[in-house]
């Protein structure tokens, strides 16, 4: 089924110049970039983003990283993205991917991991208006 979905180049991985090699991945596949910028999350984007997981103990230095410095935020589209995405992403743990993903080759810690992409299509939606309003 072609999907969009939202993915977001961390601050980590723009601070490092690893923008062109993440989108070239994305490109790489057959996915579409339909819109990308780099911009700053603000707090009240990072809260709703990561509603989910608001209250784990690893919550607020989340918000604190995502909030650091600039990212680059996209909405992504083509046949199954959201899945596509997720398996271009890797494992969440940069030390569980495996080698090829983008979090596999690029990354060693949980807490600073790459990238971020919608689990689901509902996910994508949601984050969409979050991100792009
Ligand atoms: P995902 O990004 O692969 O969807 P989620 O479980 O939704 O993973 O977690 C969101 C983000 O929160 C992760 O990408 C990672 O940056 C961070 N995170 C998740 N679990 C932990 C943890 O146990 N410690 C520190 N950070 C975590
Ligand atoms: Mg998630």
């Amino acid at each position: 089924m072609f999907q969009r979905t939202y993915v977001m180049i961390k601050p980590d991985a723009v601070e490092r110049r690893l923008i062109g090699r993440i989108v070239s991945r994305l490109e790489d596949v057959g996915l579409t970039i339909e819109r990308m910028e780099l911009a700053e999350v603000t707090r009240e984007q990072a809260e709703a983003n990561y509603a989910e997981h608001a209250g784990k103990p690893f919550y607020p230095g989340l918000i604190e990283y995502v909030t650091s410095g600039p990212v680059v935020k996209m909405v992504v589209s083509g046949e199954e993205a959201v899945a596509v995405v997720r398996k271009l992403m890797g494992a969440t743990n940069p030390k569980d991917a495996a080698p090829g993903t983008i979090r596999g080759d690029f990354g060693l810690s949980l807490d600073a991991n790459i990238v971020h992409g919608s689990d689901s299509p509902e996910s994508a939606e949601r984050e969409i208006g979050i991100f792009f309003s």
